[in-house]
């Protein structure tokens, strides 16, 4: 999974990166003009991938993992749309998912009070506008093809889709809620549609303020997946010793590492699971969408076991746990044989059988 921190200047996008990740991205508060995205995978901590690894005692363990890629700041200039110029845009594009980095704090450059929820809507905005500007200009080369004459099927429906898609961005809302027919979204999945990924809004306070922004956080969840960080703080808790560091964020009153909160968060709202693959040579986290079918899961694995797909041999984490070993489950009728259209259920441990 990949998720992008998007956000103004100075909202601290490096900062939340670097308590993320734990790395080290130099944090300025001016604009480094530095286009090159910083990137970092972590870790997605799941102690029934521990547990599986103690079972099994494999050669490999492998967790699931998040990219994090941290983005230059947008300027917030209305007029100069190209917010996500050149590559930085492909990158944008290639995300899962967004998180949109809102400034709590004192600007430290102007000294400006925080507008949190104006600048949310804002950026929303020029995401919206972004989109709004590619789907005009492929509704206006699809006019001028009818214009000499050439139509056919497909161009029918992708202009009814864009037509759907121009209005709902037109009334300034973003595409991830308007609700599409599959032969619709086939259609102009090609566009990659930045206010059509899933959004959530980073709120970054500073320590004063952190905790008390209940309020605000209200407010933008109205229209936002919300959660309040405060970046400076907890990228400064990773230069602590553990111990010293759980001290500070029970003072601070938060309970788990920003890394865990955003993980959790991320795959609530992408609607996330996992299954698991075991053996001695390797205990593995896959992740999937809630709802994926056997095939699709398999596909995760490598494209030849979706292909091939003969059956899913299946049990799951907690029957495992419940009677020890693979052998008992057994016994208990707990292992199962599935077919491509099996619904994969979080925790399921999969063998594939397929043949290419
Ligand atoms: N008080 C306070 N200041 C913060 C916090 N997070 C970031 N800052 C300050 O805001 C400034 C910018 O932080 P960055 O993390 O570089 O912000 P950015 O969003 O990556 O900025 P650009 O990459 O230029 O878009 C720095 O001076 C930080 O010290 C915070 O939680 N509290
Ligand atoms: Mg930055």
């Amino acid at each position: 999974m990949k998720i992008g921190l998007i956000g103004l200047q100075n909202s601290g996008k490096t900062t939340i990166f670097n308590a993320l990740t734990g790395q080290n991205v130099e944090i300025t508060s001016y604009s480094t003009q530095k286009v090159e995205p910083n990137l970092g995978i972590v870790k997605v901590e799941d102690e029934r991938i521990t547990t599986l690894s103690t079972m099994y005692n494999p050669k490999k363990t492998m967790y699931a993992t998040i990219e994090y890629i941290d983005f230059v700041g947008l300027t917030g200039n209305k007029e100069s749309s190209d917010a996500f110029g050149g590559s930085a845009m492909g990158l944008v594009k290639t995300a899962d998912a967004l998180a949109l980095v809102i400034r709590n704090y004192e600007d430290p450059m102007s000294g400006d009070e925080p507008m949190p929820i104006q600048e949310a809507d804002s950026i929303e905005s020029e995401l919206i506008i972004s989109d709004l500007i590619i789907a005009e200009k492929r509704l206006e080369k699809i006019a001028s093809a009818k214009d000499r004459g050439i139509k056919d099927a497909d161009m029918v429906i992708e202009e009814k889709a864009l037509e759907k898609i121009t209005a709902h961005l037109n009334e300034d809302n973003p595409l991830r809620t308007l609700e599409l027919t599959v032969e619709e979204e086939k259609a102009v999945r090609g566009f990659q549609f930045i206010s059509q990924k899933p959004l959530m809004v980073i709120l970054n306070s500073d320590e004063d303020r952190f905790g008390s922004s209940d309020d605000i956080l209200q407010k933008l969840e109205e229209n936002y997946k919300a959660i309040e960080f405060s970046g400076n703080f907890e990228m400064e808790l990773n230069n602590l010793e553990e111990e010293e560091a759980t001290e500070f964020m029970q003072d601070m009153g938060i309970t788990k590492s920003a890394r865990d909160r955003l993980t959790a968060f991320s795959y609530e709202l992408l609607g996330f699971i996992s299954f698991f693959t075991v053996g001695t040579d390797e205990v593995r986290a896959w992740t999937i969408t809630c709802g994926d079918d056997a095939v699709e899961a398999a596909g995760k694995i490598h494209s030849d076991l979706a292909r091939g797909f003969i059956r899913a041999e299946c049990f799951s984490y907690g029957d495992l746990i419940k009677h020890g070993d693979e052998k008992t489950i057994r016994e208990n009728g707990l292992f199962r044989l599935e077919g491509k259209k099996y619904i994969v259920q979080d925790g399921d441990i999969l063998n594939i059988r397929f043949s290419v």
